[in-house]
């Protein structure tokens, strides 16, 4: 599908300013309903492309979304996604989270990786995922559609950097040969009371499998994951809403705990 270069630059304006003024906004699709997903791609990389300028930051690794099932479904989609972090959404556990910056923000439990080596090509395998990767750790996810009531399309959210704002790392590394990787129970809970439960293998069976899919589609894009990057392979349970006031601790078999406070 083609828009007009202006076009493109007015969606862009009108994502990025939603995110700076923590404002909801229409869906894009409802204006321009033919949407497709490679283009969908192109508006994310002119909006990173502005985001990165504006913001004065870097790239600091690459999120999957939509990698399980609940998620999906939850979502009314049937295909994973790929956005990118940036260094200004690496929030700390000892920070707290200022809801004022947010629009109507949700957390998401999700494993880690850091990658000692490019991995790149359609055929990366989940050996390759595993071979490349130095540690593994605990990560919490907030993200944040600009999309009024967080509805939207495949294609909407794809433009939108995948719902994109914060993200924290516990501080257990593990390597990931240590674990069983497929099947790490985890509990969420909010303010001490458990809100979802679930386990890796619910990230398309398999983290180092999204992983490995997540390559294949870079591939096709000219890209890959590079060496020093960080992934957060996907939610591994719904989503769940946070406010101010609230304490938000995900907890992972063999991988400790990462937790947040909204103010
Ligand atoms: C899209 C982002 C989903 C995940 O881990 O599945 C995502 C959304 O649900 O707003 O980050
Ligand atoms: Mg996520």
């Amino acid at each position: 599908m083609l828009l007009k270069t202006n076009e493109d630059q007015e969606i862009i304006n009108y994502l990025l300013s939603a995110e700076r003024e923590a404002r909801e906004v229409v869906k894009i699709t409802d204006t321009y309903p033919d949407l497709t997903i490679e283009k969908a791609y192109e508006l994310q990389d002119g909006l990173l492309a502005r985001r990165l300028k504006d913001n004065q930051t870097k790239t600091v690794g690459i999120k999957l979304g939509l990698t399980s099932k609940a998620k999906q479904e939850m979502m009314g989609v049937n295909e994973a996604i790929y956005g990118y972090l940036h260094a200004d959404m690496l929030a700390y556990e000892w920070e707290p989270m200022k809801r004022s910056e947010l629009i109507h923000p949700k957390a998401e439990p999700e494993i880690a990786f850091f990658l000692e080596k490019d991995l790149e090509g359609e055929n990366v395998t989940e050996e390759d995922v595993m071979e490349a990767t130095k540690y593994v750790a605990p990560a919490l996810e907030v993200i944040d559609s600009r999309y009024k009531d967080f509805r939207f399309t495949l294609t909407d959210v794809v433009a939108d950097n995948c719902s994109s704002i914060k993200f924290v790392v516990g501080s257990q590394l593990v390597s990931p040969r240590e674990l069983d990787l497929g099947n790490i129970g985890m509990v969420m809970s909010k303010n001490g009371k458990v809100e979802q439960t679930g386990s890796s293998a619910a990230v398309l069976g398999h983290p180092a499998t999204a992983i490995a899919w997540a390559a294949s589609q870079l591939s096709k894009r000219g890209r890959g994951f590079k060496k020093g990057e960080i992934i957060l392979s996907g939610a591994m349970s719904e989503a769940i809403s946070f406010d101010s006031g609230d304490t938000i601790v995900a907890q992972f078999h063999g991988l400790g705990s990462v937790s947040f406070y909204c103010q």
